[in-house]
């Protein structure tokens, strides 16, 4: 018997920031090697989205997810016992194969990620590694970019603002830790701002201030405010990025702005974010359209993708497949990874892999549902995706992640290097005034 042999599968519910339960899975080796994963969960869920099994009723609104749980103790554990946890893409194989749906409904999306990584990280600990250099390997390690949310709003925030997130990034910082630096004093600035002007409300799900804007560009122009106040020149130290998470308020063929009382065809929604684009230094935007306008997402992405990445959320749902089919159109040039999107590590970095042959760029991405869990930081160094998302700067499952990237670019020291502005090289991002 290897040491990497999985002995003991176990599923157990725990519950996540927003108070909802979700799936953990503590994975045990003949080494005596074991660890555990969480499943997050999103609220602005792709349409294509593998799904999480919950259990209905009554019972924590019916979120509940004791068949999940039960999945991983019964079919789960006696499927994987046996089988060697280095071989992730085989176990993850046989997790679709005992799963047999197209949306992994039967196990359940949260009884199977939660399961997978947690299998990768027992792998890792029987190798002695943490879990970034395992999966690195030989390869030089880089630090990604960090993407902090600084307003939410969207289905994270009671709708207050029509687009989801407005966050920042710090192309020109030296290091993982100084762009987290930069984010702090704007993050502060933003509040003392708020509180100065009354409008602060509270913080959405992800952390960010939950402003009372009273237009989605009183948003932008109060980002601007706070990058400058924090002593920083926007579009030269700080850039912005934008997850306008355009699926939620498309109905019948429109896209709906309640905030600023205006109902937009395709092409007058993409007029408008091609405005925002001359007016702010936006350098990334993620479903600017419709998870089902792929035609207006790639007129969207023919008229400005040369010059601001377009990251497809909804629209991909980290399926390598459905990112091979947009950059053959062109839609998007950039793919958002979130792991529970399409229920195993293996296939989540097929997406990777599928972006990185497209010469697209990537980011790994949490949900608006976390927890203490802090697997995709480890994922983006050591699959080298460049970009990093993980909500705003405050409450302790963002910081979770945030921290952890910290501890992994001080270990590396000189062996690694910040990203910075290499998420977006081979794309033209010169922002003019
Ligand atoms: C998104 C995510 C994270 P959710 O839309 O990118 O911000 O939200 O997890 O609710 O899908
Ligand atoms: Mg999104």
């Amino acid at each position: 018997m290897t040491a990497t042999e999985i002995v003991a599968v176990r599923g157990r519910r725990v519950w996540d920031s927003r108070g909802r339960p979700t799936v953990e899975a503590e994975v045990t080796l003949s080494g005596g090697a074991r660890r555990r994963a969480i499943a997050p969960a999103g609220a602005s869920v792709g349409s294509g989205e593998a799904v999480d099994l919950r259990d209905g009723g009554s019972r924590f609104g019916g979120a509940d997810v004791m068949k999940a749980v039960g999945n991983v103790n019964g079919a789960i554990a006696n499927t994987l016992r046996g089988r060697d946890a280095r071989d992730q893409k085989s176990i993850d194989d046989t997790l679709i194969a005992l799963d047999r749906t197209p949306d992994k409904a039967r196990l359940g999306a949260n009884a199977m990620i939660a399961t997978s990584m947690a299998v990768l990280h027992a792998a890792a600990a029987a190798a002695d590694m943490p879990l970034y250099a395992y999966l690195l390997g030989d390869r030089p390690a880089a630090m990604p970019i960090p993407e902090v949310q600084i307003f939410g709003g969207g289905a994270h925030a009671g709708r207050r603002v029509d687009i989801q997130d407005f966050m920042v990034v710090a192309p020109k910082a030296r290091s993982f830790a100084e762009a987290l630096d930069w984010t702090a004093e704007i993050y502060r600035a933003a509040g003392a701002m708020m509180r100065e002007t009354g409008r602060l409300q509270g913080v959405a799900d992800e952390g960010g201030f939950w402003p009372a804007f009273d237009s989605n560009t009183a948003a932008l122009d109060a980002l601007m405010g706070a990058i400058e106040r924090a002593g920083f020149t926007p579009g030269d130290e700080i850039s912005i990025s934008l997850d306008v998470a355009a699926s939620d308020f498309y109905r019948d063929g429109a896209y709906r702005l309640a905030l600023d009382g205006r109902v937009l065809d395709s092409d007058a929604m993409s007029a408008m974010l091609i405005d925002w684009l001359d007016r702010y230094p936006i350098v990334s935007i993620e479903d600017p359209l419709a998870e089902h306008d792929a035609a207006g997402l790639t007129r969207f992405t023919k008229a400005v993708g040369h010059r601001v990445q377009i990251v497809g959320d909804d629209f991909l749902v980290t399926d390598a497949a459905r990112v091979r089919r947009a950059a053959a159109m062109p839609a998007c040039n950039a793919v958002l990874v979130k792991p529970n999107q399409v229920g195993t590590v293996s296939e989540a970095k097929a997406a990777v892999e599928a972006a990185r042959a497209a010469r697209w760029g990537a980011i790994v991405s949490a949900r608006s549902g976390e927890t203490e869990d802090v697997t995709i930081v480890h994922l983006a160094v050591g699959w080298s995706v460049l970009q990093l998302k993980v909500g705003s700067f405050a409450r302790s499952e963002r910081m979770a992640k945030w921290n952890e990237a910290l501890r992994i670019e001080e270990a590396l020291g000189s062996r690694t290097r910040f990203a910075g502005f290499e998420p977006w090289r081979g794309q033209v991002l010169a922002f003019r005034k």
